[in-house]
């Protein structure tokens, strides 16, 4: 069905065909539907929008992406079929390492991430031959390279398993999320979470890592200001009174 550019969710009514797409290229998981799903209801509670918490959160990730000496992306299934080119630009910007981490691990799926990535002109893509394990984490989620996730002292995640966010942050890392459901546990265990869509959040990253590149005292005082129990909070009452208000004009 062609989708008219005049429909009012025609950039959300794109992304499910582009997950369905990709989930029939072997890259989504078909969970990843479910998942997504779930993601936009909460867009949907945000005005489908990026709010300026999730801002706030953005400029903050550009600052510890900066800083950090070995920082990772960590892409999955959802967020390769989404936002595959602006990831290799992402990364490529800071710079930092891709890794491809699944939480239904599957070597072919693996190796179409990677291929996907690659035709965005991504280089050095890891995550096929894994030679670490995430302590902690029982299956095949904890598989990771040495070069990559497990030696990094930040990562960036995106839609992520909370329980490997947990292992992850228990290596004592600099954990850097995008979800846009302010309540998993992925989002209560960063350091940085941004609840924005994670099209939007790596675009809005991205520049402000082009903004922030070499100010470093800026850098300095972003890390050292954010917090990110206060700024989670804030979305939550943000949700809260957003929904008082749409109930009111109801009456
Ligand atoms: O490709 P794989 O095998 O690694 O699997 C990936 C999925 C996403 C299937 C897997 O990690 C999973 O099941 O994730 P969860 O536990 O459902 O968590 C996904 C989180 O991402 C939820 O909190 C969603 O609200 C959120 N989310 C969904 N879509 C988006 C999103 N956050 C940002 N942008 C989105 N587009």
């Amino acid at each position: 069905m062609k989708i008219p550019k005049s429909h009012p969710r025609y950039h959300s009514l794109k992304m499910r065909e582009k997950l369905v797409e990709f989930v029939e290229k072997g890259v989504v998981h078909k969970t990843g539907l479910i998942a997504h799903g779930r993601g936009e209801a909460f867009d949907y509670l945000l005005g489908e929008k990026t709010i300026k918490q999730a801002e706030r959160a953005e400029e903050a990730a550009a600052a510890f992406l900066l800083k950090a000496e070995n920082p990772v992306i960590s892409v999955n299934g959802n967020t390769a079929a989404l936002t595959a080119e602006s990831i290799v630009i992402l990364s490529k910007r800071i710079p930092a390492k891709i890794e491809v981490n699944l939480f239904h691990r599957a070597e072919e799926r693996i190796r179409r991430i990677k291929k996907l990535l690659e035709a965005h002109g991504g280089e050095g893509i890891l995550g096929e031959y894994p030679d670490s394990k995430i302590p902690g984490l029982e299956h095949d989620r904890a598989l990771c390279t040495h070069e990559g996730i497990f030696n990094a002292d930040t990562v960036l995640l995106s839609l992520e398993d909370g329980d490997r966010t947990k292992a992850l942050k228990e290596m004592g890392k600099v954990i850097i999320a995008i979800d846009l459901n302010p309540l998993s546990r992925t989002s209560r265990c960063a350091d940085v979470t941004i609840v924005d869509d994670v099209n939007r959040a790596v675009l809005r990253i991205t520049a402000f890592v082009k903004n922030l590149k070499g100010k470093n005292e800026k850098i300095k005082n972003l890390i050292e200001n954010f917090n990110n129990e206060e700024n989670l909070n804030a979305v939550i009452e943000y949700i809260g009174v957003r929904m008082k208000e749409l109930a009111s004009k109801d009456k």
